[in-house]
């Protein structure tokens, strides 16, 4: 299936700690384990040994603790040498079981084999990488949640009951004499509905998910003074953009990486938008422009104080020039300077002093909203574009295939339809999955996972 050679990786970061682990698996892992120690160690017992260099002196010692195939995460032998933590010590003992065998592992390949050898699926894998590289405690557990097969779960579940439909449409197909009327059994309309709507359910979840991992750009603009830059400090916690009087403080693009109940956010603070201005100025506008066009979410920032009088036109204005199809939210700042009586706008809006604090939360929870997330404490699992696309994919097969066989009656056009949902969703879990693919997601682990 893949090529047997035997690979090893440090699986600790390399750098100085009290220990550092190196993994090896593979083939030669008893070999190794003789050459290295002097012996093979029992199974899943740690074992306090030295460790030798090729002419029988001990390099480092610690403990040494092997896992047999298929009893390992790999599912092949696997050794793993734990020694100190440093550096020149690691590579020596990696060094070492190269010299005994072994090839350096590249990137996510300990991973790629347990995928390989059916330890875990690719969602799973994926999962794996995640969670090392999770950036809150809700991101850790959602990856956790999906390492613990919770999405896999559900795709089989949908893939289950989608492959009863599949295998139902496709006897009627072949074996017309059988005489399912199948046209006229409401059997498979009401189950490719079921499946549409589980799907579209598990999207959801999984947008989540996807939120959770790979997080969302928020750009703050509007008019010069407005308050982004002292609403951008809020959100950080720290005097990341200057605020002063004058307007035109912010020239460049100022990011920065809050979180919003877990999910990852890059708070983008621009310069505010006028005409004119010297060439920094009109460089800073630019470039707020530009930044507005790539966000995933706009916050338009409004200056009560300065637009008593037409505050309604002024919004419009506002949401006229600023050129943008990303959903938005307009944030009426300031209100300790002036709140209007009645608010007549026909956008979603939101009341904030910047100053004071007032509304930030109301902000942070209408942000939320904004972005599509809806998990509370308790989470989700984690998820990631490709598996949004291929949930998309799946639910589009079944809306044409439905169609069509609405239209044309022709269950052939509904059954093609069904394997491409099942093909899209066997992606997720990588059950059909190109060679390519599977390259690129596994190289995109680091050394050692
Ligand atoms: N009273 C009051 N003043 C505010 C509020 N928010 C900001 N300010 C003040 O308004 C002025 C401009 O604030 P900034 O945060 O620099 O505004 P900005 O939108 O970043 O301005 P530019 O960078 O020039 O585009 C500063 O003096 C702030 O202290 C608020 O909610 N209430
Ligand atoms: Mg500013």
């Amino acid at each position: 299936m893949y090529e047997k050679d035997t690979i090893v990786a440090l699986a600790t970061p390399l750098g100085k700690g009290g220990i550092g682990v190196v993994r090896v698996s593979g083939p030669l892992v008893t070999d190794i384990a003789n050459g290295m120690i002097g012996g093979i160690p029992e199974e899943r017992i740690a074992t306090f040994t030295s460790f030798l260099d090729a002419g029988g002196s001990p390099v480092d010692q610690g403990l040494a603790l092997l896992f047999k195939s298929p009893r390992s995460f790999t599912g092949e032998d696997v050794l793993e040498i734990q020694g100190h933590g440093g550096p020149v010590v690691m590579n020596l003992i990696v060094e070492r079981v190269v010299e005994l065998g072994a090839r350096l592992a590249r990137p996510g390949e300990f991973s790629e084999r347990a995928f390989l050898n059916d330890k875990i699926d690719l969602s799973q894998a994926e999962a794996i990488a995640d969670l090392i590289d999770s950036a809150s405690n809700q991101a850790a557990m959602s990856a956790m949640r999906s390492l613990r097969g919770e999405f896999s779960r559900k795709v089989y579940h949908i893939t289950e009951s989608l492959v009863q439909l599949r295998t139902y449409v496709e006897a009627a197909i072949d074996f017309p004499e059988e005489e399912i009327d199948f046209l006229e059994d409401p059997r498979v309309n009401s189950g490719l509905d079921a499946l549409i709507e589980k799907i579209s359910d598990l999207k959801n979840e999984a947008t989540q998910g996807a939120l959770l991992r790979e997080g969302v750009s928020i750009v703050l603009a509007g008019r010069p003074n407005a308050g982004k830059s002292s609403l951008m400090n809020r959100f950080t916690g720290t005097d990341t953009s200057i605020v002063t009087e004058i307007a035109g403080t912010t020239r460049d693009v100022i990011d920065e990486h809050v979180h919003l109940d877990g999910v990852p956010i890059r708070l983008i603070d621009t310069a505010g938008l006028r005409e004119g201005g010297d060439p920094i100025e009109i460089e800073g506008v630019r470039r707020a422009v530009k930044e507005i066009d790539q966000a995933d979410f706009v916050l338009i920032v409004v200056d009560l104080g300065a637009h008593r009088e037409d505050l309604n036109s002024h919004v419009e204005q506002l949401m006229y020039e600023i050129p943008n199809n990303a959903p938005y939210l307009v944030v009426l700042n300031k209100s300790d300077i002036w709140q209007p009586t009645t608010v007549d706008l026909s956008c979603e809006y939101v009341l904030t002093s910047a100053v004071t604090g007032v509304g930030i939360d109301v902000l942070k929870g209408r942000l939320k909203e904004g972005i599509g997330y809806t998990v509370g404490g308790e989470g989700t699992f984690i998820a990631r574009s490709r598996h949004l696309d291929a949930l998309q994919r799946g639910l589009e097969a079944l809306s044409k295939g439905k169609t069509a066989f609405a239209d044309s009656r022709a269950g052939e056009l509904l059954a093609e339809e069904l394997r491409r949902c099942q093909l899209a969703l066997g992606e997720i879990t990588g059950e059909f999955t190109s060679d390519d693919l599977l390259g690129r997601i596994f190289s995109s682990f680091c050394i050692g996972k």
